[in-house]
């Protein structure tokens, strides 16, 4: 392409703003206004009768599992529906009755689609058929998947190096589609696997597995129904794991106790009437939230320490708050954390956290009489340059209390994506893994490589500096989820080949390489169909559970593969059948891919038999108490640093938050409703003293401005909203201020953008 054909593509959407309308934030959760919501969405996308059908099936042991997030089901799920507002708006989304075919691409060009909103993009509905975009044109035009298959075959053999090509992964795939894709990654010769992981839960998978040796959490559904304690910390559960909610009702009706801890007091975690029961409809619901703890951004470790030492107070008086027997059984490195502890004052912390000290102090009476405490948590605690340690701090708080490995207690990252870590689990990972490699050998009989590959933000470094050149994605929006997103773009449109599997229309599809393709795929909740026959794929829910989930709609098109089907084509279009794998088989039999998966992946014999029904629990050393992995092998205290913001005056910190009405880049709607939000995305909450003291009234004009090493990042008119938050904190929706996120900045070993605490300025306009 030469220089003057260069695409004139616009990385955000250029539009007016839609009509705001606002009202108070909601004072509870779901109840009648969530099942309206839920129903008006899936009856305009997919109409009534497949609406009715197929929320029937979704979350039910022979159907499929819920698109949305990675919440788990009961091992009972009721069979009046078991699924939430908004895995009825992510099934609507993929099942929705709008398509988009070569008629479509030849009347829009990709210049013309991104100048829309991602609301609009996303609206243009699901994707039929291969298409390409060739060098210079700005229209796709279609592709037959034998040619599709060679070219990006081909484009890999022009290669110098492996490591010249990324492997994205989203973390909607199955762990059949993920394991053969990553097992063609590695045969391909590189570890270039980054995740949406990488942006996500990657803090609590380094934090967990060096304080307890193993990357997830270890409480299971029913630990809700006996902790006495549960702490929310960095989480919106009403609106990003509604049925978590449920889970939260349960623990309460049992005499359980809920603190949150978050800079926004969210509705979900104030008041909650269950959908799924009458008497939850009617009166007021069930309060959940029994302490509220408004903490600045990013000061939860300060909180959390605070909250130890008075806890430690305690302790010396009475000697029954600490699980001296626990600490000392399992534990390495409490004294030398007490030493630490000492050098805080209490006033000091307090101070920082900004948190009422009378709550504080309910909250350590609450927590001093319990053990059976889990703590849950999600992007409010991993998405910050300490994001590691905030989840360490949590860590020690639970040591100290022995709520590990018993009922009723211990850790609960909660998942994003509804097969996110099943796909880490069965080897999505840029790093290598040496057992994971020596069983790929024992069973398939080739070498993976050794070597470390990039993870997000590496792989957009390496784009970007054009060391890598060809980027294929198994699902997920790249430019606009990764921060940073103008540099993000030019990444992109620096490689030779960009290729997105996708079932949706998305802003990736116009941010392109010279070349590139789209290749349609089945969703979730369609027949997957070989000889006649629907085949089934397999999944893990947030808390280590593995289950199959069966389609069951008409695909959107008939021309759509399944995602294993096209890793495999490609993988045979690559070894062009001169390979120890059969890589046609084992993308066409799920069953003999399963077979194989047993061999190689620990904790999954029998899977074919086992991953029926509701399915069969991943081994987890942290439920066992078994910490043999670790130094001494035992659970490590951690020593967290106090986070560092030295802001001006004039500087907020802006957490990038969802609103209620989007799934990651899907824009489903544009009402935020349990915040009062309606019909518009382009907005910045504040305090009211804040914005007086910058002259602001409700509703004005403002720009948004971050400066990291001297380079200043912008975004452009958003509305100045007064709400509940503290002083010096922003908030404002993901992925409209992503371009504000320099690259560089992430957090320390985990490498997660820091989308949660952006230094901004703010302009009036
Ligand atoms: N409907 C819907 N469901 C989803 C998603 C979606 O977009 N829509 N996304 C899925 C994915 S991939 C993920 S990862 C999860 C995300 O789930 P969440 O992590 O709940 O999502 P966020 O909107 O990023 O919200 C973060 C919460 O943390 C708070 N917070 C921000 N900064 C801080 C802080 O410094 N300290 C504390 N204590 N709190 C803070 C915010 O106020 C907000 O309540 O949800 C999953 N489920
Ligand atoms: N500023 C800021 N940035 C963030 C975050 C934040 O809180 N703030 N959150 C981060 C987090 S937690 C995450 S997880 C990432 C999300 O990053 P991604 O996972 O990359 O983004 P998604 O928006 O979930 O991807 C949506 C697209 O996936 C495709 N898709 C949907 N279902 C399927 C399927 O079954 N198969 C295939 N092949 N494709 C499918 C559709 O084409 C759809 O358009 O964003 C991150 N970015
Ligand atoms: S809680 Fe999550 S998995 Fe469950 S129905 Fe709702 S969106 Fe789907
Ligand atoms: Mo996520």
């Amino acid at each position: 392409m030469s220089a003057s054909t260069k695409r004139n593509i616009a990385t955000q959407g250029s539009e007016d703003f839609t009509g705001i309308k606002l009202r108070e934030p909601a004072a509870y959760a779901a109840g009648f206004n969530g099942i309206k919501a839920a129903l008006q969405h899936t009856f305009k996308e997919m109409g009534v009768t497949k609406s009715v059908k197929s929320l029937f099936q979704m979350n039910q042991k022979e159907g499929f599992d819920c698109p949305g997030c990675a919440w788990p089901d009961p091992d009972e799920p009721s069979k009046l529906g078991e699924y939430c507002e908004n895995g009825a708006k992510a099934l609507a989304e993929e099942a929705t009755n709008a398509h988009l075919d070569a008629h479509f691409f030849a009347e829009h060009s990709v210049e013309e689609i991104s100048h829309w909103s991602d609301y609009k993009i996303g609206k243009s509905g699901r994707l039929t058929q291969p298409m390409v975009l060739r060098p210079g044109k700005i229209n796709y035009e279609p592709i037959s998947w034998e040619n599709a298959f060679n070219l990006i075959a081909q484009e890999l053999h022009e290669l110098n190096h492996p490591n010249e090509a990324i492997f994205y992964t989203s973390g909607r795939s199955s762990n059949e589609a993920a394991f053969l894709y990553g097992l063609f990654v590695r045969a391909f010769g590189t570890n270039n696997m980054p995740d949406c992981s990488n942006m996500c839960h990657e803090s609590s998978g380094v934090a967990l597995s060096e304080t307890l040796g193993i990357g997830k959490g270890s409480v299971k559904l029913e630990d809700f129904d006996q902790a006495e304690v549960v702490m929310v910390i960095g989480q919106n559960p009403g609106t990003n794991h509604p049925r978590m909610l449920s889970a939260l009702e349960k623990c309460k009706a049992n005499g359980g106790k809920i603190i949150s801890i978050n800079p926004l007091e969210e509705a979900g975690l104030i008041r909650f009437k269950n959908p799924q029961e009458v008497s939850g409809m009617l009166g007021a619901g069930v309060k959940l939230t029994d302490i509220y703890l408004q903490v600045k951004i990013n000061q939860d470790v300060s909180l959390i320490k605070l909250i130890c030492k008075k806890l430690q107070k305690i302790h010396l008086e009475n000697g029954t708050v600490f699980d001296e027997e626990f600490i000392k059984k399992y534990t390495a490195g409490f004294e030398d954390y007490l030493l630490h502890l000492d050098k805080f004052s209490e006033k000091e912390l307090l101070d920082l956290s900004g948190v009422d000290e009378q709550l504080v102090n309910q909250a350590v009476q609450l927590l001093a009489k319990k053990n059976k405490i889990i703590i849950c948590w999600a992007m409010g605690l991993t998405q910050h340059k300490n994001g590691v340690e905030n989840i360490k701090e949590c860590v020690n708080l639970l040591l100290l209390k022995g709520s590990l490995g018993k009922p009723g207690a211990g850790t609960c990252p909660v998942r994003g994506h509804s097969n996110v870590q099943g796909d880490r689990t069965v080897g999505i990972m840029h790093f290598a893994s040496e057992p994971l490699n020596q069983a790929i050998k024992n069973v398939f009989g080739f070498d993976a490589p050794a070597e470390e590959g990039f993870d997000t933000v590496h792989a957009i470094k390496a784009m970007y500096q054009k060391k890598a050149k060809v980027f294929i994605a198994l699902g997920g929006n790249f430019v606009s989820a990764a921060s940073d997103t103008v540099y993000t773009a030019q990444a992109l449109q620096n490689c030779n080949l960009t290729v997105q599997i996708s079932t949706k229309l998305n802003r990736s599809h116009t941010v392109t390489g010279k070349t590139a393709l789209i290749l349609p795929t089945l969703g979730r909740s369609e027949l997957d169909i070989k000889d006649r026959k629907p085949r089934h794929f397999t999944v893990e829910n947030s808390m280590g559970k593995v289950h199959q989930s069966k389609g069951m709609l008409t695909p959107a098109s008939q021309h759509l593969k399944s995602e294993p089907e096209i890793v495999g084509a490609i993988a045979n279009a690559y070894f062009k059948g001169n390979h120890t794998v059969s890589w046609t088989s084992l993308c066409e039999n799920y069953e003999a891919l399963r077979e194989k998966m047993a061999k190689v992946l620990s904790g999954f014999d029998q899977m074919n038999q086992r991953s029926k029904g509701s399915g069969f629990y991943l081994p987890n050393n942290v439920r066992d108490l078994d910490f043999s992995k670790l130094p001494n092998q035992k659970a490590q205290f951690s020593n967290c640093a106090l986070p560092k913001h030295n802001l001006n005056e004039d500087e907020f910190l802006l957490m990038t938050i969802r609103s209620h009405d989007q799934f990651n880049t899907t824009i489903y709607g544009l009402h935020d409703r349990y915040r009062g939000i309606y019909n518009e995305r382009r907005v910045v909450f504040m305090h009211k003293n804040d914005m007086q003291k910058l002259g602001l009234k409700k509703l004005d004009v403002i720009n948004l401005t971050s400066n990291y090493a001297g380079k200043e990042r912008k975004v452009f008119n958003f509305l100045a909203i007064p709400y509940n938050i503290p002083k010096g904190n922003l908030a404002a929706y993901f992925p409209e201020t992503n371009p504000l996120i320099p690259i560089d900045e992430f957090a320390d070993k985990s490498n997660t953008p820091i989308s949660k605490s952006v230094v901004v300025r703010v302009q009036k306009v």
